[in-house]
């Protein structure tokens, strides 16, 4: 079992596109662990993105994460950080194939709608930047009966 974090970022939201993303996660089999709308600061989106900050876009792109609010949510399942990554489609949507989320409802690179993790150790690092541990749900832990009545 695996944890991802998935942004749906401002275009998104900007869009009404939020519930169709999570959609077609959840739709491909991953579930929901942490979800919250919130607005990125500075320093969350240079950390965040600090792996970017001598490239020519650094600025463009934290001036974007931060301009309008975005869904942050912890996806989950086994293998649910590359199953993300293939759901979402090629970093630059003018290369992502028609039936990922980027190949049919973006593109430009700059306005790509939805991120996620790029490893797990990415993952665990990105997730603990935006999802306290007690905002994460631990399905199993849960004595709740989640899916079916018993
Ligand atoms: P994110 O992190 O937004 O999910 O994107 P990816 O994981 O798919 O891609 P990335 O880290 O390589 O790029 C981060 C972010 O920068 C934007 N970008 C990237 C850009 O505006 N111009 C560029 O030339 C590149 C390479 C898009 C995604």
């Amino acid at each position: 079992m695996e944890r991802t974090l998935i942004l749906a970022k401002p275009d998104a939201v900007q869009r009404g596109l939020v519930g169709e993303l999570i959609g077609r996660l959840e739709r491909r089999g991953l579930r929901i662990a942490g979800l919250k709308f919130m607005r990125v600061s500075r320093a969350t989106a240079e950390e965040h993105y600090k792996e970017h900050s001598a490239k020519p876009f650094f600025a463009g792109l934290v001036e974007y994460i931060t301009a309008c609010p975005i869904v942050a949510l912890a996806m989950e399942g086994p293998n649910a950080v590359d199953i993300a990554r293939a759901t979402i489609g090629a970093t630059n949507p003018a290369n992502a194939t028609p039936g990922s989320i980027r190949g049919d409802l973006a593109v430009s690179i700059g306005r790509n709608l939805i991120h996620g993790s790029d490893s797990l150790a990415s993952a665990k690092r990105e997730l603990d930047l935006f999802f306290g541990i007690d905002e994460l749900f631990d399905y199993q832990r849960s004595a709740e009966p989640w899916i079916f009545e018993s």
